[in-house]
């Protein structure tokens, strides 16, 4: 049977805002889980995703899960392990406990942010495009990607892993015409992965249908993903303010744009 019950972990971040208001339009009946509290929602539980007291209990008798939570950009090593690694590890761990079958995880572009990004006549980078993060966020992605693997290896929880490019109300880059997900065809697309029957592990791009696209969706529309919306029609006026991508500039040739440019941040 279809999930009704799913945990929406990383429920107050700014996709799961999104989400929060379009999933309840396909029936589901969401469970929010956050480190902070989420602005109107009295039944949200408020923890960390290491606190695994509250998770196992935030788990217990959903049918899915969505995780988007964590930190959603570089960081220190150390955050992003406490985070992103081991409070990963720590929602496949309930999951296999309290039985929860499938997960939706919010993997990201930045796994693979060091391919280049399509030139004219280049085809799509594919959905097994091999793991090259540009930053330990990234790295902490691919960390993801390989743990959804391994519980659906050895403990058949399902997982499809989104390489989500960027979803927000609009694109706000000349990248992100590229890349961009809107929020209603991120809602179609964590619908088909929590619908679609025999994922095992899958991993998916996350783009809407835009012109200027620069990777395939064939993984995403074998789940049932039928993308609606496309950037183009903001093209002109982001174009107009920044310019063509420069091709000698690896912030603007590579998939994940500054993040492959931007220093390391360190502890001190
Ligand atoms: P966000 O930073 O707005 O939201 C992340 C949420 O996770 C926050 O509300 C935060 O409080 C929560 N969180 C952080 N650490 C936590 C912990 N230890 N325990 C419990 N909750 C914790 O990020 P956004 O944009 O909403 O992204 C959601 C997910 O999607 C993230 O995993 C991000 O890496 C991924 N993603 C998002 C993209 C986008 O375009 N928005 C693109 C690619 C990936
Ligand atoms: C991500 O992974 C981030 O979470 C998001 O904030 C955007 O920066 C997005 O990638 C992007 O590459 O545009």
């Amino acid at each position: 049977p279809a999930p009704r019950t799913v945990l929406l972990t990383g429920a107050a971040g700014g996709l799961g805002t999104l989400m929060r208001g379009l999933l309840p339009a396909y029936g589901y009946d969401l469970r929010l889980f956050d480190l902070v509290p989420v602005e109107g929602e009295t039944q949200a539980v408020t923890a960390d995703l290491n606190d695994r007291k509250a998770l196992r209990e935030a788990v217990r008798g959903v049918d899915a899960i969505i995780h988007l939570a964590g930190i959603s950009l570089e960081s220190t090593f150390d955050k992003i392990l406490r985070a992103n690694i081991e409070g990963t590890y720590h929602l496949y761990e309930a999951a296999r406990e309290e039985g929860v079958r499938r997960i939706v995880a919010a993997s990201s572009n930045h796994a693979v942010g060091h391919t280049p990004r399509p030139l004219a006549g280049d085809p799509p980078i594919p959905s097994d495009a091999p793991h090259r993060p540009d930053t330990f966020y990234g790295l902490s992605k691919c960390f993801g990607e390989d743990l959804a693997q391994l519980y659906w290896d050895k403990h058949g929880v399902e997982t499809v892993s989104v390489r989500i490019g960027s979803c927000f109300p609009e694109p706000t880059s000349v990248r992100m015409l590229s890349l961009w997900m809107s929020p209603a065809d991120g809602a179609r697309l964590f619908h088909a992965a929590l619908t679609a029957e025999d994922v095992g592990h899958t991993v998916v791009h996350g783009s809407s249908a835009n012109t200027r696209l620069w990777w395939d969706l064939t993984s995403a529309r074998a789940l049932g993903y039928t993308p609606q919306d496309d950037s183009e029609p903001y093209a002109a006026k982001l174009i107009a303010a920044q310019g063509e991508p420069d091709p000698a500039d690896p912030a603007q040739t590579r998939l994940g744009g500054h993040f492959v440019t931007d220093p390391p941040i360190w502890p001190h």
